[in-house]
């Protein structure tokens, strides 16, 4: 086993070198997702585990490289974009915004696996409630009942852990550069319409909303493709670590 953890200096993610080898949506997602921030949300730097920015490893299976990204705002607990290479044919773009537990503001969440060959074959994103009852704010139901439109060729079935998605959740496998654009274009109103929404947002009781957050993660970590991935190349303990103190924390 060969497992190398280097930090990374704090530099713009833009002069990044993994993404620029990845697939191209996760490339343009990845300055989508990053712009969007810079332009509606009042970032400041958040603290990633030790060791845990920039990581190599390789176990089993190929080299598994992962690149992580982490803000936290007024509203935001943490925002985070992970790229991931698994060898030379596994792209992996996550990206999850935890709000704050006192801000009754969904989870955005989005996923892309996929590779240069082969194409996309999982794009998801989606706005999950964390309330109570599990519904979005009527202001979030609004506003995406009045996206335009969309037409995927593909759309996938959610899996049995999924229940934590809301009836706005789009996961297709794109069918073509025009539906991978109108995904992307999907992506941009996602954020725009959460971005502006979580700037209006007025705090509530502190902890409120954790039990949401609690379930969310707790039904996330059940997502046996990721951990598998995590586990080929960092083994068992490093990837229940990882799916609990970095992808899925509380
Ligand atoms: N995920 N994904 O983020 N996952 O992290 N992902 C896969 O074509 C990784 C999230 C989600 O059908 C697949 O089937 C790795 C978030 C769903 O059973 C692989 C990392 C969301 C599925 C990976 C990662 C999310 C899925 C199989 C860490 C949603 C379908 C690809 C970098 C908000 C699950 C395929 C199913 C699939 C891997 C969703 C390989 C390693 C935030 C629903």
């Amino acid at each position: 086993m060969t497992e190398i953890n280097v930090d990374l200096p704090k530099t713009s993610s833009n002069n990044s070198s993994l993404r620029s080898h990845q697939h191209p949506l996760i490339q343009k997602m990845a300055e989508a997702i990053e712009a969007s921030w810079h332009k509606y949300l009042d970032l400041s730097p958040y603290h990633i585990p030790e060791g845990l920015g920039y990581v190599e490893g390789k176990l089993e299976g190929e080299r598994l490289v992962i690149e992580n990204v982490c803000y936290q705002t007024p509203q935001f607990r943490k925002l985070h974009l992970e790229l991931a290479q698994v060898g030379n044919n596994l792209d992996i773009l996550h990206c999850v915004m935890f709000p704050r537990p006192e801000y009754g503001l969904p989870i955005l969440g989005a996923d892309l696996v996929g590779s240069k060959k082969g194409g996309i074959s999982a794009a998801i994103i989606d706005l999950s409630p964390v309330n109570l009852d599990r519904t979005l704010p009527a202001a979030y139901t609004q506003e995406l009942q009045e996206l335009p439109p969309h037409s995927f060729s593909q759309v996938r079935d959610i899996p049995d852990w999924g229940d934590i998605f809301s009836p706005f959740c789009l996961f297709i496998r794109p069918g073509s550069p025009a539906e991978e654009e109108q995904f992307l274009a999907r992506v941009n109103q996602y954020l725009a319409i959460h971005c502006t929404q979580a700037n209006q947002s007025q705090p509530e009781a502190e902890g409120t909303y954790l039990p949401g957050q609690q379930y969310y993660c707790h039904k996330q970590q059940q997502n046996d493709k990721t951990r598998r991935v995590l586990e080929k190349a960092f083994g068992q303990e490093w990837a229940e670590n990882y799916m609990t103190q970095m992808l899925f924390d509380v």
